[in-house]
């Protein structure tokens, strides 16, 4: 009967972030009110996307029947730029469609820095393919006087991290330095509901994760790796290769199932592809809080910190890339991959 199609008790993101908050007496809440509205920029997207192809949303911007359309990633974008500036809470945004920081009117800052990509994968959306948004989060100890010196923050000194994945379901994952925790969107109710409390990746991984296409490019230890995956030399089964070339998939995937994604550097990309304030950072987060590892090839990549290259006329901040390698729990901390 009813009562059993109906949980009356449930955890919902608001629901699990206020009890998160309540692990800190001092908090004034400043985060969970940031959080809502991360939130409330997800469960936007979230429905843009999925009218996208009803609504002629995908694609290059341009004229089409008779008014301009935005591109997706760019209208995330602004849903985002606004929910975060009109949050209250935050002085700096780096975000992956502006190539200059976005420092907050001061009468409306708060002390977080968000670092984000609000539509990473967006080349996948005219063929149905997860996309996702992800974000990370910093303290700013001046937020009135905030430089991007102060943004570029090695990626151990990040609160929080987490990742909305826009698929056959709305999946929000995130992680407040307590542990990983999942969330699925009720369309009926609007809100996030939790569905995987408490992610641990598996101790054993049977999948690899990697672009094979650049094989060609990679330096002798990548391909040497590789190679191990697809011709074990201990007698176990080979892995199974699964690439989405969506980053919110692949690493959701490794999440779940174990194993391990990597983007490594090549001579195509020298120092790998991947964007390190908002997308090997944020995901290296969660990987750890999940008991996972995440290393640059040399060396933890939470240990690393983007560069500033200053320009004549603005600052740029060179989104620096590195090798992405998510590992297995088995691998001990400090093995090399
Ligand atoms: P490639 C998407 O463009 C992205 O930034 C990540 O989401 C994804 O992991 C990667 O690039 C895919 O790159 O070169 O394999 O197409």
């Amino acid at each position: 009967h009813a009562a059993d199609t109906f949980r009356t008790d449930l955890m919902t993101i608001t629901r699990h972030v206020l009890n998160e908050q309540s692990r800190h007496p001092e908090s004034r809440g400043d985060l969970t009110i940031l959080l809502s509205h991360i939130v409330l920029g997800c469960k936007f997207v979230a429905s843009a996307v999925n009218k996208a192809g009803l609504a002629k949303l995908t694609g290059l911007a341009g004229e089409t029947n008779g008014e301009e359309q935005k591109k997706l990633d760019v209208l995330s974008n602004e849903v985002f730029v606004n929910a975060l500036v009109s949050s209250g809470r935050t002085c700096v945004l780096v975000s992956e469609e502006d190539e200059k920081a976005t420092f907050v009117d001061p009468k409306l800052r708060g002390k977080y820095c968000v670092c984000f990509d609000p539509l990473d994968g967006s080349s996948n959306i005219d063929c149905g393919v997860s996309i996702g948004t992800i974000f990370g989060i910093y303290m700013i100890k001046n937020q009135d006087t905030v430089t991007l010196e102060e943004v570029l923050q090695p990626g151990k000194d990040m609160i929080a991290a987490g990742y909305c994945m826009y698929g056959s379901s709305c999946t929000l994952v995130l992680s407040t330095g307590n542990g990983v925790n999942g969330f699925t969107l009720d369309p009926s109710l609007g809100e996030f509901i939790m569905t995987h409390p408490d992610i641990k990746i598996p101790p054993k991984g049977k999948i690899y994760s990697v672009n094979e296409g650049n094989a060609k490019n990679w330096d002798t230890p990548t391909a040497k790796y590789v190679e191990k995956c697809k011709y074990p030399t201990d007698g176990s089964s080979p892995k199974s290769l699964r690439y989405i070339g969506s980053m919110v998939a692949d690493v959701h995937r490794t999440l779940l199932y174990g194993g391990i994604f990597l983007y490594p550097a090549d001579k195509k990309s020298p120092s790998g592809k991947l964007r390190v304030m908002y997308e090997v950072f944020p995901m290296s987060f969660l990987m750890e809080e999940a008991g996972g590892q995440s290393f640059t090839g040399k060396g933890r990549v939470m240990d690393e910190r983007a560069k500033l290259v200053v320009q004549t006329t603005t600052l740029i901040a060179v989104v620096q890339t590195c090798l992405m390698l998510i590992h297995k729990r088995d691998v001990r901390r400090g093995d090399k991959p």
